[in-house]
């Protein structure tokens, strides 16, 4: 077939990332433009983004001060090597974003996507220890549920099991803490659930088998998003900080869906007030627009990397687009965007319209919970008798044909606007939501 002229809209060569390729390729859907709220779908629809995309485009859709920031950029300076050379951007964002930061968390190390940033936030913490005369602490300890993006150290660290099971045996010198859900007890809890935050103590029981000295980090969601919304019980990742600091080992907080604003502060860590050692983020970073990531790291683990001769490279990692000089505008821009208008902190004034709006849902059919924090809801659904996932999906397909854009992991819907959306689109979100639900889904 190699001398065949592929039709422009021919949809069978690309294969498409965490897609049902064979049902989208049956009936695609394509967006063609997006402005603030909204998609344009290829037929000429408007859809609500219920999702800020994939819970990246925190500022809303081609905001001027992004799109301009990159125009110019792109004119200016395409591109600097990332090793050895640097351009003035890179360096101004490090400082704009360790502006935000939780205190003390003052070095930043750019990636390309979440997934690299974890990559890079678990290479930091082995190397850290090892830096420090410590190098026994190899092991890492992730959860059941996590989600760490899709490279080996994330899926390793990461607990969904169809993520993991296809790849092998994954990176060894890894534990798994349990997840937090516990529907029984919390099911339609408004914020932080009331039960199982002792659940923590079984970090403690892991680190009695390995021995601490073994264990270099642990690496949670904040609040796990692509999993269905698992919304950390009470004094959980306190008591978690808590065991960490007693035994030497480095906290992660992956804050690639709640960094940038969603929960109604900078970073989850300023909104639940527990301070991680590493923070890893992306997404809202460029509001989605460019590909980017960072990981935030206290002083103290950076410095460990500061001895040895001047002329030597301190910490062997880095990628060819690390502080991409368009990726650093458009991060800029962003920033901007979300300072100018409050959008860092948004979420908080909106949480409560936007929880009685989302726990109304309650009364529709198959609704078995709902729980919410920050501007992030979730609404788990009944699975259909021996088809699991396919109620949620059908929810999915047909909310789009109602113009509406939801997410689905399993039975649950997870939703997350764009921090810059309205009461008024909240009330159109939800009114399209219980339509869907009401529609024998
Ligand atoms: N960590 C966390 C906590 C994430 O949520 C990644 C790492 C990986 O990021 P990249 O940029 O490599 O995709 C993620 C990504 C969903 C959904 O709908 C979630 C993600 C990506 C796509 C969809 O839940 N999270």
């Amino acid at each position: 077939m190699s001398n065949r002229l592929n039709a422009p809209n021919d949809l069978r060569a690309f294969w498409m990332p965490f897609t049902a390729n064979r049902q989208f390729k049956k009936e695609p859907r394509l967006f063609v433009g997006a402005k603030d709220m909204y998609y344009t779908t290829h037929d000429g629809r408007q859809v609500l983004d219920g999702t800020a995309g994939l819970w990246c485009v925190n500022a809303g859709h081609c905001r001027p001060k992004i799109t301009e920031a990159i125009r110019e950029q792109a004119g200016e300076l395409d591109y600097a090597p990332a090793f050895q050379l640097g351009h003035p951007k890179a360096f101004e964002l490090a400082n704009r974003l360790v502006d935000i930061a939780p205190e003390g968390m003052d070095h930043v190390l750019y990636t390309n996507s979440g997934s690299e940033s974890v990559e890079t936030a678990l290479k930091v913490a082995l190397a850290y220890h090892r830096a420090k005369g410590d190098g026994a602490r190899s092991r890492l300890i992730g959860r059941e549920r996590g989600y760490h993006g899709v490279n080996f150290g994330g899926i390793s660290v990461g607990g969904i099991v169809s993520n993991r099971k296809m790849f092998g045996s994954l990176l060894t010198g890894v534990d798994h803490m349990p997840h937090t859900h516990f529907p029984d007890k919390n099911a339609f809890s408004r914020g932080e659930p009331e039960h199982g935050g002792d659940i923590a103590s079984e970090l403690q029981r892991i680190i009695t088998l390995h021995d601490a000295s073994t264990i270099a980090a642990v690496i949670v969601e904040p609040v796990a998003g692509s999993t269905g919304v698992l919304i950390p019980p009470k004094g959980y990742l306190q008591k978690l900080r808590e065991i960490c600091t007693q035994h030497g080992i480095l906290l992660i907080f992956d804050e690639v869906i709640t960094g940038f604003g969603r929960l109604g502060a900078p970073f989850a860590a300023q909104y639940f007030d527990v301070k991680p050692d590493i923070i890893t983020t992306a997404k809202g970073l460029t509001n989605g627009v460019i590909p980017m990531g960072a990981v935030f790291v206290t002083s103290e683990i950076h410095d460990a990397f500061m001895s040895g001769p001047e002329h030597m490279i301190e910490f062997f990692h880095g990628y060819t687009y690390s502080g991409n000089p368009i990726a650093c505008a458009a991060a800029l821009g962003t920033l901007d965007t979300y300072k100018e208008e409050g959008l860092l902190t948004r979420a908080a004034e909106l949480a409560s319209y936007w929880e009685d709006g989302l726990h109304s849902l309650k009364d529709c059919p198959n609704v078995i919970d709902i729980r919410n924090v920050g501007l992030i809801g979730a609404v788990e659904l009944a699975p259909i008798a021996g088809e699991p996932t396919k109620r949620a999906f059908n929810a999915f397909l047909k909310a789009y044909e109602q113009g509406l854009l939801i997410r689905t992991t399993g039975d649950i819907i997870a939703l997350s606007p764009p921090l810059i959306i309205e009461k008024q689109q909240i009330e159109e979100l939800f009114g399209k939501l219980r339509n869907v639900l009401q529609n024998n889904i």
